[in-house]
Order: structure tokens, then C-alpha cells, then sequence
């Protein structure tokens, strides 16, 4: 009873609604023919009950085709939530996501997709830099723009609209330049250093930047001995079995730098099994990349010496890029690189400088964990 009473209830309202919405659409397509003047005796009376109908139609959803990476790692599924967030339907889009479980042939058949549903925008969130310029032009020619989000492409500049995501070299710097501090700072600046490396998917432009990057200070430290560097593809599995096979060879491991968290996490595991110590406590440093929820807690808890933001809240940027293009404004820049901060569990956290640019780190706190984002 109660139900059919709220039925018949909202029907009113609804019909109120409509009443008030037709005067109001009626009366401002009266104002603009006013306004214009010179219009046709036809158009200027009131309208038809299928213009009016017209007029109160919600305005057309905004159709995203996002490809993402996969679901290899929490910043990856933070990155995930953003974008969902983003395009949710509330703030006028059609959201057609597609997860790519790490595989570039499926990303691209994915955009051919989008292209082939004519999409308003196509987002790509790229696995590797290479094999994309062939479908870029095409959406380019079917007038489709393309933003590109976290890692970056080889293409020519003119096939996508915008890119924002990391510099990937500068955090690879960071880390090292944060690891010549902190062993000149223990009075091991002159030892001889065995570093392994846990690399993140071979091809990711997040992979090939912080490797480029951290490799400008093995350069400089002559007594940096690099052991091995594999590839652990950004995942927690693929850490700890590269950490396994590196244990199992090499038993005198200083550093571990892992490209992601995820890897950082597996490599721990592989230290505790094998009963190796690690973190500001033990005998091996560990650095990592990302600084998620999960990564600054492991930081906090001394397992984690340093970990070098990745941002992976770029979705709203490229939601506000696409706000802009509807509104016919312009992009003012293509590439846009996000914030982003380096993070120690030392209380007296250092000052690290690249480019002429300071980069003061932040000390993990209990309430920085609480009010952390992902
Ligand atoms: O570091 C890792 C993720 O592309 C920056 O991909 C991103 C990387 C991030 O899986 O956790």
C-alpha cells in the first residue's frame, strides 16, 4: 500500500517537474529567438510537444573508451578506482573500460574497438612505448582525441591530445641520489656496494626512466658493483621469485632497488624465508617506487628504506582535459608531469636536488598513513 502510495506520489512530481521544465524550456528557445530576432514566422511560436520533449532529454553522456594496463599492483588499482571515479556516469560519461592483463595486442584491439564504436575520447593508459603509432593515426583521422595517462609512447606528438603522467628518470635519480646520501651518511661511502635490481614490465616507459635514471649514479659510484638486474614485472609474484633466484646466487646482496612496491613486497618475502635481514634494522637496503598506502606502511615499519612517489591519480586530469576540449578551449600544455614526494621513515629526512631543483623527503607518520589517498 505504502509502495504504491510513494508510486503514485512520484508520478506527480514528476509530472509537476515536466510542467515546470516545458515552460522553462519553451520560454528560454523563445528569449534566444528574441534575442537573434529575424527568425521564421515557424520557429518563433511555441514549441511541439516533441520539441519540448527534445529539449528536456538529459544532455548526452560524454562515451570514454579507457584501456588500462591490468590489475598487477595496488597502485595500479588505485589508479583503477581514479578512474572509474572520473568518468562515473554522474559526471556525464559513458565509460567503456577495458583491463588489458598486461597484454599490448590486446590494448590496441581495444582502441581499434573504441574507434569502431566511435568513442568521443579514447584514454590509454599504455603498457610499452612501442606499436602505437599505426592506431593513433587512426583515431586521429576518425577525429577521435586520445590522451595518453602514466607511462608514455614513442609517437609523434600530433596523435594524441595530451599526456599526464610521471618523469620516471627523475625518480630513478632520486633513488639514487638518495643512496649515495645514505651510505655516506653510515660511513659507507667508499665500500664496495653489491646492488641487484627487481625491473619493472621491459618496455614500460616507467621501466626504461627509473633504469636510466638510478644508472646515472651507478655511473658516478665507482664502487657500485650492479649484480643482476631482472625483470619482476611489476608484480608482488614476480618480485619474490626474482628475489629467490638472486639469494640463491649471490649471498652478499647490500641493495635491492625494487621498481614498484608489489616487487618490494615479494622481495621482502623472499628475505624472510630465507632468512635474510633487510630494512633500516638489517643487513640489506631496500628502495622502492610507487609510495602507496601499503608501501609507506612497510616504510614506517623499517622495511622499506625509501620509496619514490608514483602518482596514479591522473584520471581527473585527463577528465578535465576533456572538459576543455568540449568547451573549445585549448590544452595549454601537451605533456604534464604530476606532483609527486620522496618518503623515508627518518626522522631527520634529507634534502635531495636534481636539476637545480630541492626535493626535501617526507618522514612516514601514523597520520600521514590515515590520511594517505591510495
Ligand atoms: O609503478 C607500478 C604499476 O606505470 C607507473 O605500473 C606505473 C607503474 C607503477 O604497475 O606499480
Amino acid at each position: 500500500m505504502l509502495q504504491k502510495r510513494s508510486v503514485h506520489m512520484a508520478a506527480v512530481i514528476l509530472t509537476v517537474c515536466f510542467l515546470i521544465f516545458s515552460a522553462c524550456a519553451t520560454k528560454t528557445v523563445l528569449d534566444d529567438t528574441d534575442r537573434f530576432g529575424g527568425l521564421d514566422e515557424k520557429m518563433s511560436g511555441s514549441l511541439t510537444a516533441a520539441e519540448q520533449a527534445q529539449a528536456l532529454l538529459p544532455e548526452k553522456r560524454i562515451k570514454v573508451g579507457f584501456v588500462q594496463v591490468g590489475h598487477e599492483s595496488d597502485w595500479r588499482i588505485a589508479a583503477t578506482k581514479s578512474c572509474m571515479d572520473a568518468f562515473a556516469p554522474e559526471q556525464g560519461y559513458e565509460l567503456y573500460f577495458v583491463d588489458a592483463d598486461n597484454d599490448p595486442k590486446v590494448q590496441v584491439a581495444a582502441v581499434r574497438n573504441f574507434i569502431r564504436e566511435q568513442a568521443d575520447y579514447i584514454v590509454i593508459d599504455p603498457i610499452v612505448t612501442t606499436g602505437w603509432t599505426a592506431v593513433l593515426k587512426e583515431a586521429y583521422y576518425a577525429h577521435i582525441p586520445v590522451i595518453i595517462l602514466d607511462r608514455t609512447i614513442d609517437c609523434k606528438e600530433r596523435y594524441y591530445a595530451a599526456w599526464f603522467g610521471s618523469d620516471f628518470v627523475r625518480e630513478g635519480e632520486l633513488a639514487g641520489q638518495w643512496l649515495q646520501n645514505y651510505l655516506n651518511r653510515m660511513g659507507r661511502g667508499n665500500e664496495q656496494i653489491r646492488i641487484v635490481t627487481i625491473n619493472g614490465t621491459l618496455g614500460a616507459s616507467a621501466q626504461i626512466g627509473r633504469t636510466e635514471g638510478f644508472a646515472r649514479y651507478l655511473e658516478r659510484n665507482g664502487n657500485w658493483n650492479l649484480l643482476a638486474q631482472d625483470c619482476g614485472d611489476f608484480t608482488e609474484s614476480g618480485g619474490r621469485q626474482v628475489m629467490e633466484e638472486y639469494l640463491k646466487r649471490y649471498p652478499d646482496i647490500d641493495v635491492v632497488v625494487c621498481q614498484n612496491d608489489n616487487e618490494a613486497f615479494g622481495a621482502c618475502a623472499a628475505m624472510d624465508d630465507a632468512g635474510v635481514s633487510y630494512g633500516t634494522d638489517g643487513d640489506v637496503i631496500v628502495i622502492s617506487f610507487d609510495a602507496t598506502r601499503a608501501g609507506l606502511k612497510a616504510v614506517l615499519e623499517g622495511k622499506i628504506h625509501a620509496d619514490f612517489e608514483c602518482n596514479p591519480l591522473s584520471p581527473p586530469y585527463a577528465a578535465e582535459a576533456i572538459r576543455k576540449l568540449e568547451a573549445g578551449e585549448e590544452l595549454i600544455r601537451k605533456n604534464y608531469y604530476l606532483p609527486e614526494k620522496c618518503f623515508t621513515a627518518d626522522e631527520d629526512p634529507m634534502t635531495l636536488m636534481i636539476d637545480f631543483e630541492a626535493e626535501k623527503m617526507v618522514t612516514v607518520t601514523e597520520e600521514l598513513l590515515e590520511e594517505r589517498e591510495y
